[in-house]
């Protein structure tokens, strides 16, 4: 029987990439997303390339009652999901703790702890159901370490982090698997979103060096999910070579 897998914020980057990785290993994927064009692009794509099946689903992660509905209302067929890629989220503005604004803060909150929390709330009990599953939680590295003017979004990844450990524990007795994969530096649509459109701004983390792209990261998630069935990869962090953690980078070999 073919696995499914549900990949929330599909639409682009890294969820995009691991979409497109699964599918191509001839899983059947529900992809999420708020922008309900570039999820239709998508599943139109997978469809025909990879002959498997796509369920696109749009909501915004940060409505609670939305997404217990669409967890709720999944036709049998999609209930069936052996692996869940906790991905949505974004960082809002690069400010100090004085400077910030407070709106970023709740947005950062609510989509990457809270969002996170209500999708995985509503889809580990079908996964308890048939004792099996595997929920991946994109962290970061700045859930291992703080950098300046990080503050709230290296927040948010430190409660990812250790609500993936949680998981594991709490999900142990349960026969489902749990993984956080940390990036390092990733050129996706992270940066321009950070910085609300600003194409100069979103440009200059990746000044001088090779960033990682979504693609590097759906590999090591495809790594992470081909394991024998008894092998748990609990955590994993994978940066550019130019990149030693979220604070030392190499600007000077590119
Ligand atoms: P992108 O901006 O390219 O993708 C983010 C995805 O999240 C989009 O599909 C977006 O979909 C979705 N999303 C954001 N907010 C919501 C929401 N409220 N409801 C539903 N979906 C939402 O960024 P990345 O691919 O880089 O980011 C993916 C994850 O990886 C994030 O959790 C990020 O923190 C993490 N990460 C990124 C790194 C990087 O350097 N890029 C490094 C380490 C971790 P839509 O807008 O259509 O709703
Ligand atoms: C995204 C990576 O270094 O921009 O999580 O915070 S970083």
């Amino acid at each position: 029987m073919k696995k499914i897998a549900l990949i929330t914020g599909a639409t682009s980057g890294i969820g995009k990439a691991t979409a497109t990785k699964l599918a191509q290993n001839k899983i059947d994927i529900i992809i999420t997303g708020r922008r309900k064009i570039l999820l239709n692009e998508l599943g139109e794509k997978l469809k025909s390339q990879f002959n498997v099946e796509v369920l696109e689903l749009v909501f915004d992660i940060r409505d609670q009652a939305e997404v217990f509905k669409q967890i709720k209302e999944l036709p049998d067929y999609w209930k069936r999901i052996d692996i869940l890629v906790n991905n949505a989220g974004l960082a809002a503005g690069l400010d100090t703790f004085q400077d910030a604004d407070i709106d970023d803060w709740e947005t950062m909150i609510d989509t990457n702890v809270k969002g996170l929390l209500y999708i995985s709330k509503a889809v580990i009990p079908l996964m308890i159901k048939r004792k099996r599953g595997h929920i991946i939680n994109i962290s970061s590295t700045a859930g291992k370490e703080v950098y300046f003017k990080g503050n709230v979004y290296c927040g948010t990844k430190h409660a990812v982090d250790a609500i993936n450990k949680a998981m594991r524990i709490d999900l142990l007795e349960e026969g489902i698997k749990v993984t956080s994969v940390n990036p390092g530096m990733v050129e996706t649509e992270f940066s321009l979103v950070r910085f609300k459109g600003d194409r100069e701004k979103a440009g200059i983390p990746y000044k001088g060096i090779k960033p990682l792209s979504g693609e590097d990261v759906a590999d090591v998630i495809w790594f992470v999910l081909n394991r024998p069935d008894h092998v748990n990869i609990n955590e994993i962090i994978v940066t550019p070579k130019a990149q030693a953690n979220s604070i030392y980078i190499n600007r000077k070999m590119e």
